[in-house]
């Protein structure tokens, strides 16, 4: 299965998303994070994209979430999530992606992926996750990317 990460700076309310300009889900607004690499914890992977990404250095981070993602021809990934609730630096556009702030309460989940809009408020509010997704065709590669069935789980 693929591995990935995404990470959340929060802070006063806001969290920061990044406007995506390549890769996987281009156009949407999502939180920093990508692939883990070979010999890489999902640990370390968020801390590196975060750097890769905006240019921040993560000081504190917490783990909320599994996500796992199948579709119909054969995509299966999972998915560690992160808060990020300290960092050095000022956050700063790269070539892969423009940082931009939103209230936690307002977040523009028409332009996220579908499954944004079950799970992430939840772990904003402090709640930990397991949810499972399937979709028609996660990468879009011979359809619209369509979310068909989620199951979320609330853990202790
Ligand atoms: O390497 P690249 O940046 O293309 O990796 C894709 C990123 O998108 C990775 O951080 C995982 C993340 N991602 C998915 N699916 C979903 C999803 O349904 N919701 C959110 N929030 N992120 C997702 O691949």
């Amino acid at each position: 299965m693929r591995r990935y990460v995404i990470g959340y700076p929060v802070r006063d309310g806001k969290v920061l998303l990044i406007h995506k300009k390549r890769g996987l889900g281009r156009g949407l607004y999502n939180g920093v994070g990508g692939k883990v690499e070979e010999g890489e914890s999902p640990e370390e992977a968020i801390e590196r994209e975060a750097m890769e990404e905006i240019g921040i250095e993560v000081l504190r981070k917490e783990w909320v979430a599994k996500l796992y993602f199948y579709d119909h021809y054969g995509t299966a990934m999972e998915v560690d999530v992160f808060l990020i609730k300290e960092w050095k630096g000022e956050p700063k556009e790269s070539d892969e992606a423009k940082p931009e702030w939103f209230p936690m309460d307002n977040l523009p989940y028409d332009r996220m992926w579908e499954d944004d809009r079950v799970w992430l408020w939840r772990v904003l509010r402090g709640e930990r996750l397991k949810a499972t997704f399937h979709f028609n065709d996660i990468w879009g590669k011979y359809e619209t990317p369509r979310m068909l069935k989620c199951e979320v789980q609330h853990l202790e």
